[in-house]
């Protein structure tokens, strides 16, 4: 008689993190996988994909889902990114609001926690960012935090100097139920290869641009394969902007901004894939993209197709 094999339990179950855009939700996903899964810049609206990453241990599965910040939208793609951050958190076991300690607790935040609140789920204030130093005092912020909603747990954390990230997880796994792992225990994240390459080469032009031109931007992949015979892997890849100015600046002088964004976007990609990369970079424009649904899905930002 064939035996199905038992599978070990675990607190296992998914946890959402949400947010006002740069609270550092993603830099919380990297810290906790230990590892780079999602992309992070110092601009607002950096993450427009809902990312799955898995933190895997002897006693639990934790899938975080990472979301793009909430926000006010002014076009079509923000409203996609807020629609595809809510639906974050429907069938989730926990969901995370993360405020970012360094600044005053707003109208944005009161907006986000009033969507925490309608949820069924188990809810934890994440206090981030408290490294820096801040106007009013720790315990004042937690007091402005607190009173945003009913939360189940409260955490004050670093994620960039690895602060506290034990006693996060320790408050979520309490709130998780026992179950099968969901995901293979070596898997860090469900991004397709395709998307990890698009969006890095995405977040460099995001470190060296500013004002409207991070929004503008979108990244796609034209053609990714290896190459064994020079074990190389190759990447065709094309940066759109909206207008031509835009195009301009991410070129740059005699092509200086590209060959910089190239040679970030390799460097990584080197580490990604374990071998040589060559990248070859397009820069193009797509015309006011942003407000065009079908060509927001065509990056698969958002919910994608
Ligand atoms: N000092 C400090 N900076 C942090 C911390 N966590 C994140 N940051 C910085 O905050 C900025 C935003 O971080 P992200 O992780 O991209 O923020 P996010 O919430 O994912 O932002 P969106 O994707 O735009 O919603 C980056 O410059 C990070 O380096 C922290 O614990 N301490
Ligand atoms: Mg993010």
């Amino acid at each position: 008689m064939t035996q199905i094999p038992a599978y070990e339990e675990v607190r296992s179950g998914f946890v959402a993190l949400v947010g006002r855009p740069n609270a550092g939700k993603s830099t919380l996903v990297n810290a906790l996988v230990g590892s780079k899964v999602a992309i992070v810049s110092d601009k607002p609206q950096t993450t427009r994909h809902r990312l799955r990453a898995i933190v895997d241990t002897d006693e639990a599965q934790i899938v975080l889902v990472d979301t793009p910040g909430l926000h006010k939208p002014h076009d079509a793609l923000g409203e996609e990114l807020n629609r595809s951050a809510l639906m974050a958190l429907r069938d989730v076991d926990v969901v995370c609001m993360l405020v970012d300690l360094s600044q005053p607790v707003g109208r944005g935040d009161a907006w986000v926690a009033a969507h925490v609140n309608a949820s069924s789920a188990r809810k934890v204030l994440v206090l981030t960012k408290a490294d820096l130093p801040s106007k009013r005092s720790i315990e004042d912020r937690i007091a402005d935090a607190t009173a945003l909603t009913r939360f189940d747990d409260v955490v004050v954390l670093s994620a960039l100097e690895k602060f506290n990230l034990e006693g996060f997880l320790t408050v979520v796994e309490r709130f998780l139920p026992m179950g099968p792992r969901f995901f293979p225990r070596e898997m860090t994240s469900d991004q397709p290869q395709e998307v990890v390459v698009a969006e890095l080469v995405r977040e460099k032009v995001l470190w060296h641009t500013r004002d409207e031109v991070p929004h503008s931007v979108g990244a796609a992949i034209d053609d990714l394969h290896y190459d064994e015979a020079k074990d190389t892997t190759v990447v065709h890849a094309t940066i759109y902007v909206e207008r031509e100015s835009q195009q301009g600046i991410v070129v740059g002088a005699g092509g200086a901004m590209v060959k910089r964004i190239g040679t970030e976007a390799r460097a990584d990609l080197e580490k990604l894939f374990g071998t040589k990369v060559y990248l070859d970079l397009a820069v193009r424009v797509r015309k006011d993209w942003r407000s065009d649904g079908a060509q927001i899905k065509r990056f698969g930002y958002g919910e994608g197709l």
